[in-house]
């Protein structure tokens, strides 16, 4: 069974993801791992912190000799802002005139529902988990499940649709969203991670905009995952679902406010006749020669992946933090002030878009090794394999 949790504050010393139940022999390569983290880092609009953070994993357990062993994987990850911050945010009780506190809740933060919740008097520990900073760990632990999912064909990528009030036009197929990743390599920064370089332009218009003004932006990613086999999640039970799975997955990441599969949303303003896939038997290559002449199920049919690449759109609420700040209540004198600011991004969506990559990547493996078992890659390689040609036969 495959397990995943992480810890750590944004400012604190570290983060570490833990995972558990990933089989022994599976090749873990250090320079994807880290290649992984750096795009998480990247996009036009995010703040100063990324200039302080170099992320890279380093392996605690689970790890030797370039392979998993089978045992629980811990990774450590440095926080390099941490030394900035040992006196105001220390382990023991510290000195509490360094203490930094968050005196005003920022609307769409957690600080305040999470104040109420923990009886803080202020959001600065609110601040420090919920930050998106914890995405990074997942980032570490999902660039593994994409190894494992590698073993067996499948590939996991995302691109930016929308920032702002800019989107791109039509569907990207896998091909562009692919090339636009091989792009990556020669570059030193990713910007929108849009797919269509005119729209990417006018994205990064709008960034320059709200970072002019001290507003923010929130907009659309979508994870495609290809080359998954069908038969993945079960409608069985209703926990089991696939895509209700990857909802989950995606909406628990930081500033996800809505999650669509496919093209579910559309779908509920159109005739059936206009939405499902229509089935023919002609296919030269994939699992099986069963065809669609779209793909508006996003891949997933009755909580079961059909065979068709899986497609989920994370809808991204803009930043809570504010630059010109909006309206809040003091914590201590419970006057209306404005909302508490400190250095923030403006916009994240290519960063989340990477996080949720990981997030798929870890339901998918979560759902295959549910289906193919094995405490060995090659146990687990060899009833794929065993499931493939059981499709090939059918
Ligand atoms: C974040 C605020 C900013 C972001 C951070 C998420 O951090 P800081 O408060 O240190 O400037 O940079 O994201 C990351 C550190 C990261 O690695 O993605 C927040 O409040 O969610």
């Amino acid at each position: 069974m495959l397990r995943y949790l992480t810890a750590g504050e944004s400012h604190g010393e570290a983060l570490i993801a833990y995972i558990s139940g990933l089989p022994a022999g599976l090749a873990v390569d250090q320079a994807f791992v880290d290649h992984e983290l750096w795009r998480r880092q990247q996009g036009y609009g995010r703040g100063g912190r990324m200039k302080i953070e170099r992320d890279t994993a380093h392996f605690l357990s689970g790890v030797h000799h370039g392979k998993t062993i089978g045992s629980p994987i811990a990774i450590q990850l440095e926080n390099k802002d941490w030394k900035n911050w040992q006196e105001s945010l220390p382990v023991d009780a510290g000195d509490p005139a360094k203490h930094k506190s968050v005196a005003s809740p920022r609307p769409g933060h957690a600080d305040l529902a999470g104040a109420l919740k923990y009886n803080f008097s202020e959001a600065r520990y609110v601040l420090e988990r919920a930050s998106a900073r914890e995405s990074a760990a997942r980032v570490a632990i999902g660039a593994l499940a994409k190894l494992f999912l590698r073993e067996l064909g499948i590939e996991v990528l995302s691109h930016v649709i929308t920032t702002g009030s800019v989107s791109v036009q039509g569907d990207v197929s896998w091909d562009k969203i692919r090339s636009l990743h091989n792009q990556e390599k020669d570059r030193e920064e990713i910007l929108l991670n849009c797919a269509d370089a005119d729209a990417e332009q006018r994205m990064k218009e709008e960034v320059d905009k709200v970072l002019k003004n001290g507003d923010s932006l929130g907009g659309v990613f979508e994870v495609v995952a290809h080359s998954v086999p069908p038969g993945l999640g079960t409608y069985a039970q209703w926990d089991e679902r696939l895509d209700a799975l990857l909802a989950a997955a995606v909406m628990s990441l930081q500033a996800v406010k809505a999650v669509e599969i496919g093209s579910g949303v559309a779908a509920a303003f159109s005739p059936g006749s206009a939405v499902h896939d229509e089935i023919g038997y002609n296919a030269a290559s994939g699992f099986t020669a069963f065809s669609r002449t779209h793909n508006n199920a996003g891949g997933i049919e009755g909580g079961v992946s059909n065979g068709e690449e899986i497609r989920v759109r994370g809808y991204l609420k803009p930043i809570s933090t504010l630059r010109r700040p909006l309206q809040s209540v003091d914590f201590s004198t419970r006057e209306s002030v404005k909302a508490a600011y400190e250095r923030s991004d403006v916009c994240v969506v290519p960063a989340a878009g990477v996080a949720a990559e990981a997030m798929v990547a870890l339901t998918l493996a979560r759902c295959a090794l549910e289906k193919f078992g094995g405490d060995s890659m090659l146990e687990t390689l060899r009833n794929f394999h065993g499931y493939c040609q059981q499709l090939k036969d059918y």
